[in-house]
């Protein structure tokens, strides 16, 4: 084993794009095992390596971990991104939440039929819910960063999601200007930086290929 993380999902976003993010920006490096069949899904299920039968599986440290929210908490803390204190990881896993869920609204957009797809609710969800609490918090403390000056977990995921709603609606932060320029300031981490490079683990959003095999994956027998 090369001691690196070890990542099976999808090779696409869904819950794991998210853990991805995380780990890059960790400046950590891990390897991936898509799930392209329901046989390799159903052998995970046979050696008994997915704990509820769910992927993201990621396995770090010894550990066989499911579960997305424990794998990025687990990583966020060995990694110094969950604050200094009790707090600061209040604050986190409250601004973490509230991008979880909007990014849940575009995770399902794919999954859903055409027909039935809400694009205006998320951008006006996005618009009037969640970026502006993000905007409010940085204008008011005036720091880099949204928690404790100092790069945390919230500000990954934010950039994530603020990334994944401009692919949906690019004018999405004009009337966000402190967005636009965290957006700019933590794009240019270093790690971050790499990250955003063609060539890098980032996956694309998804396309009818890779909802077609989750589909087939999951399919009851
Ligand atoms: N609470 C779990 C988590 O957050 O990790 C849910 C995991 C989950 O539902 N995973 C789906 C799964 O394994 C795959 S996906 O939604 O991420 O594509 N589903 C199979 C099943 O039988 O539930």
């Amino acid at each position: 084993m090369s001691g690196k993380p070890k990542l099976t999902y999808f090779n696409g976003r869904g819950r794991m794009e998210s853990i991805r993010w995380l780990l890059a920006a960790a400046g950590v490096e891990f390897e991936e095992e898509f799930l392209e069949t329901r046989e390799q899904y159903q052998k995970l299920i046979k050696d008994g390596v997915l704990l509820f039968d769910q992927v993201p599986l990621v396995e770090i440290d010894g550990m066989k971990m499911v579960q997305t929210r424990a794998i990025l908490s687990y990583i966020a803390a060995k990694y110094n991104l969950y604050g200094k204190d009790l707090k600061e990881r209040a604050l986190i896993d409250m601004y973490v939440e509230g991008t979880a869920d909007l990014m849940g609204m575009i995770i399902t957009f794919a999954f859903t039929p055409p027909k039935e797809r809400n694009l205006a609710l998320i951008i006006e969800r996005a618009t009037t819910r969640y970026f502006p609490v993000y905007e409010k918090v940085l204008k008011q403390h005036g720091q880099e960063f949204l928690v404790g000056n100092r790069f945390s977990w919230a500000d990954v995921q934010l950039l994530e999601t603020i990334l994944m709603v401009e692919e949906k609606e690019p004018t999405v932060l004009s009337k966000f200007p402190v967005l636009q320029a965290f957006k700019a300031r933590i794009s240019n981490i270093p790690t971050i930086k790499k990250f955003l490079q063609p060539g890098s683990q980032r996956k694309p959003p998804p396309d009818d290929q890779y909802v077609a095999t989750v589909i087939e994956v999951f399919k009851k027998d």
